[in-house]
């Protein structure tokens, strides 16, 4: 027994383990429990000499001890063969074509942008974290505006402030901006204020606690609501195409007098009626007006010197129109499979 045991140690170091299946053979031949080690222990067991017995157990142990050894390293090495080809392979080719792309939102606000300033329109912003005066009061909205409302607004840390001073909240929308620029500076002013706004809404398809806006004003002796409507069938036709129309219905807002909400004619059914435009033919785009008198006073403006138009849309809404979204949550998410249909637009 003691030469088959040493014939079996040089064995061990003939045998040749290219590849996982030869390995399993190993694993099979020598080391499983109808293997050869298994079977020279089971004869192991029927020695009565304890002197051989215990020579025969060395070397029986050793041939184990160097079977398990040949295994393991070999197992070692082909596993982190396997991971190199998977994760690391370093001889693969590169993907150059790996540069980023605009948001579907920056790629509208840069067109928006565009358009207006090709009719002498210069871009403006300001903090996002505003005061009431800024936000509020000089837009002329009452102490007692529902927009005013905590439902409504996101102020900041309300139990902290000191209700003496200004209170502070997030910006609901960018005619913040503008309050700041009239009063720092003479007309003529013509200007669009891009930037996210916030407000305290349930999130939903059609609703979101923050979104984007344009504003924008245009300050002069000798402005007109004419002056408005020409300049919004401009925007209408350079931004949806120079087929489209306008139409505009009267409306309210505090800062505006008269004010009115523009529709364009529907983009999809071209004016036949389809549920985008909910079979009316005419698509709400934006809202606006004459600014009030009091804003101007508000800003150290003479009202009774100037007159000026003021408008403002959502760029979600405009991009959900432009690009056929029908969910406003997409814009947040940041799902690589929605960003990258926009790869080729910019
Ligand atoms: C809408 C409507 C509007 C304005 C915004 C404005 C700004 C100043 C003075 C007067 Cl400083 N008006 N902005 C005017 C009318 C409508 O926005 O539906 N926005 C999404």
């Amino acid at each position: 027994m003691k030469d088959k045991i040493v014939n079996y140690l040089s064995d061990l170091q003939k045998e040749e383990l290219k590849d996982a299946t030869a390995l399993e053979n190993f694993r099979l031949k020598w080391l499983s429990k109808k293997g050869i080690i298994q079977s020279l222990m089971d004869e192991f067991k029927t020695i009565t000499d304890v002197q051989i017995k215990k020579e025969i157990g060395k070397l029986i142990n050793e041939l184990k001890q160097q079977a398990q050894i040949i295994f393991d390293e070999k197992k070692q090495e082909f596993e982190k063969h396997q991971d190199i080809q998977i994760e690391d392979d370093l001889t693969l080719e590169l993907n150059l074509n790996t540069s980023g792309s605009l948001h579907p939102l920056s790629i509208i606000k840069n067109e928006i942008i565009q358009i207006f300033s090709k009719i002498g329109f210069v871009v403006s912003d300001g903090p996002e974290i505003e005061d009431d005066w800024h936000n509020f009061t000089a837009l002329n909205t009452p102490p007692d505006h529902p927009a005013r409302d905590m439902q409504d607004t996101f102020y900041i840390d309300i139990e902290k402030q000191d209700i003496t001073q200004d209170i502070k909240l997030l910006r609901t929308q960018t005619s913040s901006i503008q309050i700041r620029v009239m009063e720092n500076n003479e007309p003529p002013i013509r200007i669009i204020c891009p930037g996210r706004v916030y407000r305290n809404e349930t999130i939903s398809a059609r609703a979101h606690c923050q979104f984007h806006q344009v504003e924008g004003l245009y300050i002069d002796e000798n402005v007109s609501f004419a002056d408005l409507k020409t300049t919004l069938l401009y925007f209408a036709k350079e931004m949806f195409g120079s087929d489209t129309q306008i139409r505009m219905r009267p409306s309210y807002f505090p800062f505006t007098e008269p004010s009115a909400e523009v529709d364009i004619s529907c983009t999809i059914c071209s004016g036949k009626g389809c549920s985008v435009c909910k079979h009316t033919g005419w698509v709400e785009i934006l809202g606006c007006g004459m600014v009030d008198p009091k804003v101007l006073d508000n800003c150290g403006i003479s009202s009774r010197k100037y007159t000026g138009f003021a408008f403002g849309m959502g760029i979600e809404r405009i991009t959900m129109l432009k690009y056929r979204i029908n969910d406003l949550r997409l814009f947040f998410e940041n799902d690589i499979r929605f960003l990258k249909q926009f790869e080729n637009e910019c």
